[in-house]
């Protein structure tokens, strides 16, 4: 594969820049951490390091350098549709190369070849409890793969530092394409009386993504604009930093990225996007028909903040300004929704939440994430079961955190070690205390 071949190229050239800076400059300081940020989820401490997108606090996410639109732009697309190959882009977070059609249409075919789940893996979804959250199934189907590593197999074998990059290659480039294979199948077993469809031999991964959804045109498009703009959000998001993290004791890829999508799962991170849904679908059942006015909305973003709750889809621990892949979106449903009753719900949202949240003064970044305006998009395309919103998320995130692992082994990352204090030890840096502990 040119893929394979490119990324080899690019590690050998990258790698004497990470050797340099350890080896002449490792004592260079970057960062500084203040006790609220040991407390406070290590917000804002520099202590990753990532070259498949960069999280600019204002701008938002560049992938591999490019915004969302020029990415969008610049990559090959798929004939007669408006966005680009799902594995184009793929091979440009491998990369950062933009490549050709062909490049593209390479790893189109590879990922057709690899795509059929193993028969064991649908048994295992088969054999849990019908009300099992998607997300568990989800994570259960990738981890149930495990026995498939190349990465593992080739560890027990014994290999070198230098070789692990590419079996890791080899697996993420197993799992990639089974992701939108495993989702279909648990969307149609739980939502569609377990009535399935066949893989289209013809179709990209977004377009047999939305043919085994059972899902019409222009769904292939939503789903290849969806994978893209939820792929990677840099190094320390939940979902990334748990996959890299767990990477970094040299677990496999499934082990990894089962694990990051466990955390993708929690309502603070992936899972906020059904939240979102849910949070409407509450308001309008209340509204009980009655127009959902600025005034409505207003009322009950307050009744959410009174009790204790959080607004979905609001907020960031590193954005502030309005998520770009929430304005991707909703320049999306502006132009193939855009009297979609519910899209206009979010979009008073959007004008009186931002008010709402910097009245009550908490959040540092009044502004809707990405989860916002998801859910509504596949609303209108009938995608009604909110449950399932995070495993799209999750089928995204993959294409970045993998890359991040190809990389995090074709550098030799070590494994992950932070070092905590006791509380004592805060007391004593702040001079509450001495170091007799009076
Ligand atoms: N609604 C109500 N309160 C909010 C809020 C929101 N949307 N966003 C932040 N706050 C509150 C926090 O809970 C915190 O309150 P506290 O002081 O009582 O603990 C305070 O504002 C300060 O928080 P922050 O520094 O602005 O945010 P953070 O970095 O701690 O958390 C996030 C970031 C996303 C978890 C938070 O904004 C949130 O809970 N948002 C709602 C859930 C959501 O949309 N999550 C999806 C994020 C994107 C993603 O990962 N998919």
């Amino acid at each position: 594969m040119k893929l394979k071949k490119t990324l080899e190229k690019k590690i050998n050239e990258h790698r004497p820049r990470t050797t340099r800076l350890l080896k002449e400059h490792g004592d260079v300081k970057i960062s500084e951490v203040t006790i609220a940020q040991a407390i406070g989820g290590a917000r804002g401490v520099r202590c990753l390091v990532t070259d498949v997108s960069y999280l600019d606090p204002f701008e938002g996410i560049r992938f591999r350098g490019k915004t969302i639109p020029e990415t969008f732009e610049a990559l090959p697309k798929v004939p007669g549709r408006e966005y680009p190959y799902v594995e184009g882009f793929f091979y440009y977070l491998m990369t950062g190369d933009v490549p050709t059609k062909e490049e593209t249409l390479e790893v189109v075919e590879e990922f057709k070849k690899r795509r059929q789940l193993p028969q064991y893996v649908i048994d295992v979804l088969r054999a849990a409890p019908t009300d099992t959250h998607p997300m568990t199934l989800f994570s259960q189907g990738i981890l149930a793969m495990q026995r498939e590593s190349e990465f593992a197999r080739r560890y027990a074998e014994g290999m070198s530092r230098e070789e692990m990059w590419e079996p890791m290659f080899e697996d993420v480039c197993n799992i990639m394409p089974k992701l939108p294979v495993l989702a279909a199948y648990i969307y149609r077993m739980k939502y569609k009386a377990d009535v399935h469809i066949p893989a289209d031999p013809d179709q990209d991964m977004g377009g047999n993504f939305a043919h085994m959804m059972g899902i019409d045109p222009p769904y292939d498009d939503v789903a290849r604009m969806y994978f893209i703009l939820h792929s990677d959000h840099e190094s320390g998001n939940v979902s990334a930093h748990t996959t890299h993290l767990v990477a970094s004791a040299l677990s496999d890829a499934y082990y990894a990225l089962s694990a990051g999508i466990n955390g993708l799962a929690g309502p603070l991170h992936g899972l906020a996007n059904q939240e979102v849904l849910r949070w409407v679908m509450q308001f309008e059942q209340k509204l009980g028909g009655a127009e959902p006015t600025e005034e409505r909305v207003r009322e009950a973003l307050w009744d959410t903040l009174n009790s204790g709750q959080v607004i979905p889809g609001y907020g960031h621990a590193v954005l502030r300004k309005t998520d770009p892949r929430y304005t991707a979106q909703r320049e999306f449903c502006l132009k193939h929704l855009p009297d979609f009753p519910l899209f206009k719900v979010i979009s008073t949202i959007y004008k009186v939440a931002p008010d709402v949240l910097k009245e009550q003064g908490k959040a540092k970044n009044p502004w809707p994430n990405v989860d916002a305006q998801s859910g509504v998009v596949q609303w209108y395309y009938g995608l009604t079961e909110w449950d399932f919103y995070t495993v799209l998320f999750g089928i995204g995130r993959a294409l970045g955190v993998l890359t991040n692992i190809v990389w995090d082994r074709a550098l030799a990352y070590p494994i992950e070690r932070p070092k905590s204090v006791t509380t004592d030890m805060l007391e004593e840096a702040a001079g509450l205390k001495d170091s007799s502990g009076s």
